[in-house]
C-alpha cells in the first residue's frame, strides 16, 4: 500500500516564480497565508494541478483572486487551474504545540521550530512537496519572541516582525523557521573573495551560552576549508545555526539558518566527550557543506537521497581527516561502517544506495544511504584518481547549480571529464548487498599471482547481482617486513581475475585491501601467523590495524564455540604494538578496541554457526581478561605517559592520549578491582575522564556510589542526564541490561518524548547485546512495548529504532519464535504510522 516507485517519477507542471509566506504565530493556532506564483513548466499541463497538504486547516484559497474550493484529501488539495501564469493564494491554520512528531512546524520548550526534510513542508502550508521544485522565498514572521528567524538575508524588522528574503532558488524541504527567547553567540567570516558573513548560534539563555565556542571555530574551519580544498564560498550575508532539544536527527542543512540537535552543536570540556567534540565538528562541517552539495545543487527526487548526503560524508570524512588523522578517521569510519551498514546490507532491510521504490521516504535515511554512499564517492576517486575527481567536481558544480539531479548526472561528469564509461560502477548504486571478494595466492619463482573472486548473496532487493567494479589497494611485503611492491589499485571487475607480479626474489606477504579500499568482505583465508607479520610490519596503518581486528575477531570466534584460550600470536603482537612508543596514541587506542559482540555473532553467523549471545559476552570478557594479564607490565607506563597534565583542548593529539588512557584504565581496573579509575573518577575534571572512569568501573561490577554522585551532580545538564542513562544500560551485565533499564524507564527524568533521552535508553538497550538477546526475550519484550508507545507520538523515530530487530534471522530458534511473536504484536497493533509499519513488514519478510 502507498508504494513510490521511481520508474513512475514524472515531473511537476508547473515551475514556481516565487513564493510569499506570512506566519502569525501562535502555540495551538498559528496562520500561513501563502502567495505562489506559477507558471506552466511542459508544454501541454493537464487544467488541474495537485499540492501535498497534511494536518492542515483551510481557511481559504483563491487563483488570481477568485476564491475557489478545491478538493481536499488527507494527503492535499486538487483544483481546476488556468491556462498560463497564475496566482494561488491560500490561509491555514495549523497547530505547532500538537505536533509530537517533530516534522513541519513545532514547539520545543516553548521555541517555535521547524524540520521539512523530507516531507515535512507540508504540515505547513499547500505546496508541490517535492525536491525539484525550487523556488525564491519571501517570508514574514508576526510573532511575540525575541528573536524570529528564516531562510537567506534579513529585511526589516520591528517588535514582533520580521521579514526575510532567500534570493537562492531552493526545494520545501530546506524552508527553516524559528522563534524563541534566543541569545546569540556571534563571530564573523570574509570569504575568499571578500563578502563579509554575520556567524550566529542561536541558544536559550542560562547555561548554553557557554558552550558555544567550539561549534563557531568549527564553522569557520569548514568554510576555509571549503574554499580551500573545493573552491566553494558561501554565498548569503548571515548564517544563522540554532540548537534545538528535540529533534530528531543530528542536524538540518536548511538554506542560511541550519538547525541542530543540541546535542550535535553545544559542548564544554566539563560536559562533553572528546568524541562529542569530534561529532560536532564533523556534523557542523557537514551540514556548511551542504550549502553546495545538496542546495545549490539538489536531488530531483527522493530515490537521489545519496546525491547529497553520499557526497556530504563524503567531504565531511575529507575534512576530519586533514583536521585531525586521516588513518583513525578512516578505521573509526569503517568501525562504524561494520557496525551499522553491514547488518543493513545483509539483512531484510539491504536496499541499494539509489533505492527504487519505498513507502515512507524517512525509513531510508540509513547507514546505506549515507555511509556507503561515501564509500561509494571514495571508490570513484580511487578509480579515476585525484586530479581526475577535482576536475569532475568543478565541472559539477558549473555544470549542476541551481538544478535538482540525479545520479546519472552525477556520474556523467566523471564520465566527461575521463572520458570513462561508468555504467557498471553505476550498479554500486542499484545493486544492495555486500560483495564477498576471496583470495587465492599462487607463488612459483618469482611471478606472484593474486586470484580475486566476487559474489553477493542475492535479496529480495537485489535478486541478480552482477559483478561489481572493485577497487583493491594491493601492496606487497617481503619477508623482513620491508614493501617490495608498493600500494597498486587493481580492478576487479568481472566474477573472478587474476592479476601478477614479477620479479620477486621471494613469496611476499600481501597486505589487501589497503585503506580499506572499497566496502566489501574480504575473504582471505592466512595464517595467524601471516595475520601477526602484517600486524607487527604492515606500512599501511588500516590494513596494520585489520590485521589485529582479524586475529581478535578469529580469537573471539573461537572462545564463544569451545573454552579455546586467546590466541597468544594476537595478544603478543598487540602488547609490541602498544609498545611502540612511535605510534600516535589514537591509533594505539584503535588497536585497544575489540570488535562488538553484534560483530563477532554477524561473523559466527557467516561460517554458519549460530551465535549464542551468552557466550559471546563470555569469550569477550575472557579475552579482556587475558589481555589486561598480558599487558600487566604495561599498563601503568601507559597510564602514566598518556596521562593528560595541560589544560585541556579537544585536539586530536590530546584526545587520542586521552583515547588511549581510557582504554588502558579499563584495563587495568581488571587488575586492580577499580581502584585507579575510582581515584581517576573522583580527580576528573572532565567528562573523557569522569565518563570514562565511571564505564571502566561498570564493566567491572563496581561504580554504584560514582553513578548516584554523577547524577546529583549533572542533574541539571540534560545532555550529560543523556550519557548517564545510557552507561548504565550499556555497561551492565547481560543479565542486568533489561532490569536496568525497566528501573530507568521509571526514573523521573525519563522524558520519553524527546527523541535524545529515548534513544540514550532504548538505543542502549538495543546496544547491550547480551542484555537485548537475553533468552528469556524481556528485553525484545520491553523494547515492543516503547516502540508501540513512541509510535504514535513520534513515528519517525520509533520506525528508525527498529534496525534493532533487523538481525533476527542470524540466531536460533527460540530467539527467533521470541522476536517474531514481537514483531506480529507490533505488526497487528492498531494504530501503527505508515513509518512503522513499512520498517516492520521488511523486517518480517
Ligand atoms: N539533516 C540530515 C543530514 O544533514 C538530513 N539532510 O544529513
Ligand atoms: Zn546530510
Amino acid at each position: 500500500p502507498g508504494t513510490v516507485y521511481l520508474s513512475d517519477y514524472a515531473p511537476f507542471g508547473w515551475l514556481i516564480e516565487s513564493v510569499h509566506l506570512e506566519f502569525d504565530l501562535d502555540p495551538d493556532a498559528t496562520r500561513v497565508k501563502s502567495r505562489i506564483v506559477f507558471s506552466p513548466n511542459l508544454n501541454s499541463p493537464e487544467q488541474e494541478f495537485f499540492l501535498h497538504g497534511e494536518n492542515l486547516r483551510l481557511i481559504s484559497a483563491r487563483i488570481d483572486g477568485t476564491a475557489i474550493s478545491p478538493r481536499i484529501t488527507r494527503e492535499g488539495l486538487t483544483c481546476p487551474v488556468p491556462e498560463g501564469e497564475f496566482l494561488f493564494e491560500a490561509e491555514v491554520e495549523i497547530n505547532p504545540g500538537a505536533n509530537t512528531a517533530l516534522e513541519g512546524l513545532y514547539l520545543s520548550n516553548g521555541m517555535f521550530c521547524t524540520q521539512c526534510e523530507a516531507e515535512g513542508f507540508r504540515k505547513i502550508t499547500y505546496y508541490p512537496d517535492r525536491p525539484e521544485v525550487m523556488a525564491v522565498f519571501t517570508v514574514e514572521i508576526n510573532g511575540s519572541a525575541s528573536v524570529l528567524l528564516s531562510n537567506g538575508n534579513p529585511g526589516p524588522r520591528g517588535p514582533g516582525h520580521a521579514l526575510w528574503h532567500d534570493p537562492w532558488p531552493k526545494p520545501s524541504y530546506l524552508f527553516a523557521l524559528v522563534a524563541g527567547d534566543l541569545v546569540a553567540h556571534s563571530d564573523r567570516f570574509t570569504t575568499a573573495s571578500g563578502r563579509r558573513v554575520d556567524l550566529n548560534l542561536w541558544v536559550r539563555p542560562g547555561g548554553d551560552e557557554d558552550k558555544c565556542a567550539f561549534a563557531m571555530e568549527a564553522l569557520k574551519r569548514a568554510m576555509q576549508w571549503d574554499e580551500q580544498v573545493y573552491g566553494r564560498e558561501y554565498d548569503l550575508d548571515v548564517f544563522n545555526i540554532v540548537a534545538v532539544d528535540d529533534f530528531n536527527m543530528g542536524a538540518m542543512e536548511n538554506k542560511g539558518l541550519n538547525v541542530f540537535n543540541s546535542a550535535a552543536v553545544l559542548a564544554s570540556p566539563e560536559t562533553s566527550t572528546d568524541a562529542n567534540f569530534e561529532r560536532i565538528e564533523a556534523i557542523i562541517a557537514h551540514e556548511y557543506f551542504h550549502n553546495w552539495t545538496g542546495n545549490r545543487i539538489t536531488c530531483r527526487d527522493w530515490f537521489q537521497l545519496c546525491l547529497k548526503e553520499g557526497l556530504t560524508v563524503f567531504r565531511d570524512a575529507q575534512f576530519t581527516a586533514d583536521m585531525r588523522s586521516a588513518p583513525v578517521k578512516r578505521i573509526r569510519d569503517v568501525i562504524d561502517l561494520r557496525a551499522r551498514q553491514f547488518p543493513e546490507d545483509n539483512g531484510p532491510l539491504a536496499h541499494p544506495v539509489r533505492p527504487d521504490h519505498f513507502q515512507e521516504i524517512n525509513n531510508f535515511y540509513t547507514a546505506t544511504v549515507y555511509e556507503k554512499g561515501a564509500e561509494v564517492i571514495g571508490m570513484l576517486k580511487r578509480l579515476v584518481g585525484d586530479k581526475a575527481y577535482a576536475e569532475a567536481l568543478e565541472l559539477y558544480f558549473a555544470r549542476f547549480d541551481g538544478q535538482a539531479i540525479t545520479i546519472e548526472d552525477w556520474l556523467s561528469v566523471f564520465e566527461d571529464v575521463t572520458g570513462r564509461e561508468l555504467c557498471q560502477f553505476l550498479r554500486w548504486y542499484t545493486q544492495a548487498g555486500t560483495p564477498r571478494v576471496a583470495v587465492k595466492e599462487e607463488y612459483d619463482s618469482g611471478t606472484y599471482t593474486l586470484t580475486f573472486t566476487q559474489s553477493t548473496p542475492p535479496s529480495a532487493a537485489s535478486p541478480v547481482q552482477r559483478p561489481q567494479i572493485i577497487p583493491i589497494a594491493v601492496g606487497l611485503l617481503g619477508a623482513n617486513g620491508d614493501e617490495v611492491v608498493p600500494t597498486q589499485m587493481l580492478e576487479l571487475t568481472k566474477d573472478s581475475q587474476s592479476f601478477t607480479f614479477e620479479g620477486l626474489s621471494g613469496r611476499p606477504v600481501p597486505s589487501i585491501l589497503r585503506d580499506f579500499s572499497a566496502p566489501v568482505i574480504l575473504e582471505h583465508e592466512i595464517s595467524d601467523a601471516e595475520r601477526a607479520f602484517l600486524l607487527a610490519h604492515d606500512t599501511d596503518p588500516f590494513n596494520r590495524w585489520e590485521a589485529g581486528q582479524a586475529l581478535a575477531r578469529e580469537t573471539l570466534c573461537y572462545m564463544a564455540t569451545s573454552d579455546a584460550r586467546p590466541n597468544p600470536d594476537y595478544l603478543e603482537g598487540l602488547r609490541a604494538v602498544l609498545r611502540d612508543d612511535s605510534l600516535d596514541p589514537a591509533y594505539r587506542a584503535l588497536m585497544l578496541g575489540l570488535p562488538g559482540e553484534s560483530e563477532i555473532a554477524l561473523a559466527l553467523s557467516a561460517h554458519g554457526i549460530i551465535p549464542a549471545p551468552e557466550a559471546i559476552h563470555a569469550a569477550r570478557e575472557r579475552l579482556l581478561d587475558a589481555l589486561s594479564e598480558t599487558l600487566a607490565d604495561d599498563l601503568p607506563a601507559l597510564l602514566d605517559a598518556n596521562a593528560v597534565r595541560e589544560r585541556y583542548s579537544p585536539d586530536a593529539a590530546q584526545s587520542g592520549r586521552r583515547a588511549l588512557f581510557t582504554a588502558a584504565l579499563a584495563l587495568w581496573s581488571r587488575r586492580d578491582g577499580g581502584a585507579r579509575a575510582a581515584s581517576e573518577y573522583a580527580a576528573a575534571d572532565n567528562m573523557t575522564l569522569q565518563l570514562g572512569a565511571l564505564g571502566a568501573l561498570l564493566a567491572i561490577g563496581r561504580g554504584e556510589a560514582e553513578t548516584a554522585a554523577f547524577y546529583e551532580q549533572w542533574r541539571h545538564e540534560r545532555l550529560v542526564i543523556d550519557k548517564w542513562f545510557a552507561i548504565q544500560i550499556s555497561h551492565a551485565a547481560p543479565d542486568a541490561a533489561v532490569a536496568k533499564t525497566r528501573a530507568l524507564v521509571q526514573h523521573p527524568d525519563f522524558n520519553w518524548k524527546n527523541p535524545n533521552r529515548f534513544r540514550a535508553v532504548l538505543g542502549a538497550l538495543a546496544g547491550n547485546h547480551g542484555g537485548f538477546h537475553s533468552r528469556d526475550g524481556r528485553g525484545y519484550a520491553l523494547f515492543a512495548d516503547w516502540l508501540l508507545t513512541l509510535d504514535p507520538v513520534n513515528p519517525q523515530t520509533a520506525a528508525r529504532m527498529c534496525t534493532a530487530f533487523q538481525s533476527w534471522r542470524h540466531y536460533d530458534g527460540g530467539r527467533q519464535m521470541l522476536i517474531g511473536a514481537q514483531l506480529d504484536r507490533i505488526a497487528t497493533a492498531g494504530g501503527r504510522s505508515k513509518d512503522m509499519g513499512e520498517m516492520i513488514a521488511r523486517i518480517r519478510a
